[in-house]
């Protein structure tokens, strides 16, 4: 596999090699010193495309967090390895330039969790304001790309940019909006970021603000692209009610907004209805409507 590898590389023309699956660090490290070149998972790859989005302090330290706990291990193997006489002067800095960069990495790692504390702090306090108020909050919740921020940009008058492109919102928004024209009911909306395919987002703590504006909600609405292959539909609801219930939204009901159901034909969207609704009855055991 490796010699195939080497020659579909070529000769030194790839400086990078990409591999769309979690890594193990000791299966990287054997790899990077195979092929003497970077090589990057599909966790780093997606980090990599939301550093290019991050807008806000807060996503920009998210994403600096998730980075460094992905990184930590992989250092930690290269420590080993090099302690152990294997990697003899792998990458540059030998084994006393790599703990020291090690140690480095823990405090800064401390240091950004200090401060999203903070951040998180300031944002429950604002939730807590809004509270106060006696608006319930609606998170719009989904997998990447499914159209939530369009939805919530529809519910409140907003133009918080949407795109084709995976991750374009990266950190939670909220606004409020009245429900009908006598303006009696006003609901605050909150946008959140994306799920993330094979990567269960209680795993990536980076991603807490969202989690937590989703599980204090009062009602989360599941933003399903349905103009995805059935199949890949049916597999994003059944993980999206796990992470559902893994992240503490138990017991409150939920709406599943089927969307991009323009792209269907009517049979298709029957198809999915009664998919989706046989699923959802055997796993929520709340309130919940499509
Ligand atoms: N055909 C069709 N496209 C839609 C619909 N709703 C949203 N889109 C498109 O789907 C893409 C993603 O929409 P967004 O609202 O950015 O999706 P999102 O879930 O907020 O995406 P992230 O923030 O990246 O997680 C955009 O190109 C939208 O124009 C719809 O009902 N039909
Ligand atoms: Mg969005």
């Amino acid at each position: 596999m490796i010699e195939r590898i080497k020659s579909e590389l070529g000769n030194g023309v790839s400086t990078k090699l990409i591999i769309y699956d979690e890594l193990k660090p000791r299966h990287k490290v054997n790899l990077m010193r195979e092929l003497g070149i970077e090589v990057l998972d599909k966790i780093e790859l997606i980090l990599q495309i939301f550093a290019l989005h991050a807008g806000s302090k807060e996503a920009k330290l998210q994403i600096e967090m998730a980075r460094i706990t992905h990184q930590l291990p992989l250092i930690k193997e290269w420590i080993r390895r090099a302690k152990l006489g294997e990697l003899p002067g792998f990458l540059g800095p030998g084994a006393y330039a790599i703990d020291t960069y090690y140690k480095h990495m823990k405090r800064r790692l401390a240091k950004i969790k200090r401060e999203l504390a903070e951040l998180r702090d300031r944002r429950s306090r604002e939730r807590e304001r809004r509270r106060r108020f006696g608006w319930p909050q609606v998170a719009i919740t989904g997998y990447a790309n499914a159209g939530k921020t369009t939805l919530f940009n529809t519910l409140t008058n907003e133009s918080k940019p949407v795109g084709p492109e995976m991750f374009t919102t990266l950190t939670p928004k909220a606004k409020g909006a009245y429900l009908d024209a006598t303006k009696d009911v006003k609901v605050i909306f909150v946008d959140t970021v994306g799920f993330i395919k094979d990567i269960p987002a209680e795993v990536i703590e980076a991603f807490y603000a969202t989690l937590e504006e989703v599980s204090t909600a009062d009602l989360a609405i599941l933003v399903i692209d349905s103009s995805e292959p059935s199949f890949m539909v049916a597999d994003k609801v059944r993980t999206s009610l796990k992470t559902l219930l893994k992240i503490g939204y138990i017991g409150k009901p939920l709406i599943i907004a089927l969307n991009k159901i323009d792209l269907l034909k009517s049979d298709e969207l029957y198809d999915i209805i009664t998919k989706i609704k046989e699923m959802v009855s055997s796993l929520y055991h709340w309130d919940w409507s499509i």
